[in-house]
């Protein structure tokens, strides 16, 4: 790596320079030291931001000076680092409440990240309240943590888990959504934003949709709330679930919003320490939300991480991000078009900034290789959604996604690393 992750002299954030009115990309990639390494000689051009994101010198120091200057353990100590990791960690949380627009904290559970958010409401609302015959309706484009934990509570419960499907362009079927869901639903779980085409889903009608037949709405948020600003009240679903890694965080955090009165209703997904109010061999009384839901000495340093995160990106503004980002995708779709032998796969109208696509004859395992050669960085494979790929009759994509610190330079490169690509194989 050409940068150190050397921690700036200056103090949190003094260094950043986020200009208020123009997008001023040159300065926001200052402040993210893995951009200026090289790779196999060529500077680094990091387009697999669906995957995981790049860090922030903010989220970088506010992790080390938790380790150097704050650490301990937390809800549990009397003595001073306790109650300011306690605070540091409290404040996350209320950081996570506004960014989506809770209405209270205590309807932000810290868990590992997606993944988990969604299994614990699998394990703790579904093995509650679901019975045999009952449905859950998912759609065809969902990520596999939006499917699996569907399928192990199904298995245990005698539910039926339903997916709707998608069009050729990658759009949902809304007709078809609308006929699957039906007075037997229970639960809808839809991706906000398809990590395996880009396809923006429209999640507000998706949940009114589910309400007005009596079911509950899981949105999975994961590639949506690093692109767009995302209000939970606004669009009323019951539980939206993100990963921290994903939105320029930490890994081993993420964030399960609830309605506080279901999450009120809903059993402890795992048992220990701080779920409690009292443990005896007769009785154990559940902790108040969000506690009930956080056993076990939860990831601190993610927590706070995670705050600097968002508060680094709402410094910039979530409505100029998602226009920027719109720019790098016209630009870099536009070319890639013109392309002869490639296909992009998904193209629906509503789109997040990524692109996956395929190209005839040629393996995207070698696209990807081949790229990381000109220091591209970009995922090839299912992308863990293959259901996606057997719909559209392709083994794997080569997917390239864009995060606000990618420059239009670095969409032409990856259309000049493509086109070769189609060289060295021709
Ligand atoms: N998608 C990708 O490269 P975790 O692993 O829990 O942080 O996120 C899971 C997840 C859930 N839903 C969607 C829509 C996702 O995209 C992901 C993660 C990564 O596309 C890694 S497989």
């Amino acid at each position: 790596m050409s940068a150190g992750l050397t921690p700036a002299a200056t103090p949190s954030g003094a260094d950043r320079i986020v200009p208020v009115r123009s997008f001023d990309v040159e300065a926001i990639r200052r402040d993210f030291p893995i951009l200026a390494s090289t790779v196999n000689g060529k500077p680094l051009v990091y387009l697999d931001n669906a995957a995981t994101s790049q860090k922030p010198r903010p989220v970088i120091e506010t992790i080390m000076r938790y380790y150097a200057a704050e650490n301990a353990n937390i809800h549990r100590g009397v003595h001073w680092l306790s109650e300011l990791a306690t605070a540091k960690h409290e404040a996350a949380r209320v950081k996570v409440q506004h960014f989506i627009n809770a209405a209270a904290a205590r309807e932000i559970i810290f868990v590992r990240g997606a993944t988990e958010a969604i299994n614990l409401v699998a394990q703790s609302w579904g093995r509650a309240n679901l019975r045999p015959g009952d449905e859950i309706l998912v759609t065809g484009m969902e990520h596999h943590s939006n499917i699996v934990p569907w399928q192990i509570v199904c298995e245990a419960t005698g539910a039926i888990l339903r997916a709707a499907p998608f069009s050729d362009r990658g759009q949902l079927l809304l007709g078809e959504f609308d006929r699957m869901l039906t007075g037997k639903t229970r639960l809808v779980a839809v991706t906000h934003v398809s990590n395996a085409l880009g396809t923006i889903n429209p999640v507000h009608r998706i949940v009114q949709a589910a309400h007005d037949r009596g079911a509950l709405a899981l949105i999975d948020g994961c590639q949506a709330i690093p692109h767009m600003p995302v209000d939970v009240r606004e669009l009323d679903c019951d539980f939206y679930v993100f990963s921290g890694h994903k939105v320029f965080g930490p890994t081993g955090i993420g964030a399960l919003y609830g309605k506080e009165k279901l999450l009120d209703a809903m059993p402890p997904y795992q048992g220990g320490g701080d779920m409690i109010k009292s443990v005896s061999f007769e009785k154990t009384t559940y902790n108040d939300l969000p506690y009930k839901f956080e056993a076990g000495t939860p990831h601190i340093a993610g927590a706070i991480g995670l705050g600097a995160a968002l508060d680094y990106i709402q410094d910039i503004g979530m409505r100029r991000i998602n226009e920027y980002e719109n720019q790098l995708l016209t630009r870099a779709t536009n070319a890639i078009s013109e392309i002869p032998g490639v296909r992009i796969i998904g193209t629906p109208p509503c789109k997040a900034s990524l692109i996956s696509f395929v190209i005839d004859g040629i393996h995207p395992h070698d696209i990807g290789t081949i790229l990381d050669q000109e220091g591209i960085a970009i995922r090839t494979g299912h992308h863990c959604a293959q259901p996606v790929m057997e719909r559209l009759g392709v083994p794997a994509t080569a997917r390239a996604s864009f995060a606000f610190y990618n420059t239009h330079q670095e969409a032409d490169a990856l259309v000049r690393a493509i086109r070769k690509v189609i060289e060295v194989f021709n």
